[in-house]
């Protein structure tokens, strides 16, 4: 008989999460349970398909972007520990409980281009503790460096429901067990490899990428004749939360560079609800997470909806790209 697999809130418990982060992280959890059922109805709840608006990103909003982000924010104004919320689908800061400990903000719905053709789509989420000397819906309450995460994770709505979260301990995997709708612990320390044969990066975008990011990936494709005497392989699959999953669960290298397609907007990734949960989850496991300059979870931020190059993965393959990009 199988030891009994621990749910989330029995982990939590046991590692010392307080009694209001752990209320406030399932209030989370529970809201994408009822996000998996909208996807997992797909067609047949009539959610496919995109609204006539657009949102502050300038992107077409899918109805499943609408629906999960008006989901979470449901949850959060509910919970009394949350102050403020950020949202990719909404424009500025939200307040909440003026008194509450904790502000939140998540990426609804991550990989939204692959809702209608059934790819992988997850919802991002990061809890930092609010401040106390600015405004609740001042944006100052998100202008915090990623190492002020206090719970970073992502729900993947793939073959199975996945829970990935760290609360500053491993990077752990839970799944969602359709019969008791609980997450179970599957994964209990999530590693990434220090090396990898696998990266993954948009190739359409090489004419726009700046010269040592183009070198660097021609020497990955040069193979065993090349100069890194190695075959490597290419995952794109056009939802962050979907190529990361692939990474921390067996290594791997996931760019996002800068390139010259926008000057105003050099990178795409956004830093608050993209790059600093994910970044956080990848240190937790062993791996690397940088932009072209520095490490992502040391970014001093400057603005809610700030984007960032995104380098990130096993530990040793983001070094050897990082050192083309300083020559
Ligand atoms: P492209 C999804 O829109 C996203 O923000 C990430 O999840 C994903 O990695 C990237 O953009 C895909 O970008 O340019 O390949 O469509």
């Amino acid at each position: 008989m199988q030891n009994p697999k621990k749910n989330l809130a029995s982990l939590l418990r046991d590692h010392g999460v307080s009694s209001e982060l752990q209320l406030l992280i399932e209030s989370i959890v529970d809201a994408t349970k009822e996000i998996a059922r909208a996807v997992n109805q797909g067609a047949l709840a009539g959610v496919l398909g995109s609204t006539q608006d657009e949102n502050i990103q300038g992107e077409t909003q899918k109805k499943l972007d609408v629906i999960a982000n008006q989901i979470i924010k449901d949850a959060l104004l509910s919970n009394e520990q949350v102050r403020a919320l950020a949202s990719e689908e909404e424009d500025g800061v939200i307040a909440g409980n003026n008194h509450g400990n904790y502000v939140v903000a998540f990426d609804p719905l991550d990989g939204s281009s692959n809702i209608d053709v059934n790819g992988q789509i997850g919802t991002i989420f990061t809890i930092y503790p609010a401040r106390k000397d600015v405004a609740s819906n001042s944006e100052l309450q998100f202008q915090q460096q990623g190492t002020q995460q206090v719970c970073a994770g992502y729900v993947l709505y793939g073959a199975s429901t996945l829970l990935v979260i760290t609360t500053g301990g491993p990077t752990r995997c839970f799944t969602l067990d359709s019969i008791s709708q609980q997450f179970l612990l599957t994964n209990s320390t999530l590693e990434i490899p220090q090396d990898t044969q696998e990266f993954s990066v948009n190739m359409a975008n090489q004419r726009f990428w700046q010269p040592p990011f183009k070198r660097y990936v021609e020497e990955l494709l040069e193979g065993e004749a090349g100069t890194r005497n190695k075959r490597f392989n290419m995952r794109w699959n056009a939802s962050m939360v979907g190529d990361m999953h692939r990474v921390l669960v067996r290594g791997g290298i996931f760019m996002y560079p800068s390139d010259t397609r926008d000057a105003k907007q050099p990178a795409k990734l956004r830093l608050l609800y993209e790059a600093n949960p994910i970044a956080m989850l990848v240190e937790h496991a062993g791996g690397k997470a940088f932009n072209e300059q520095q490490r992502i979870l040391e970014i001093e931020p400057q603005a809610l909806h700030q984007r960032v190059a995104v380098i990130m993965g096993s530990a040793n393959e983001v070094d050897v790209c990082l050192k083309h990009l300083r020559h």
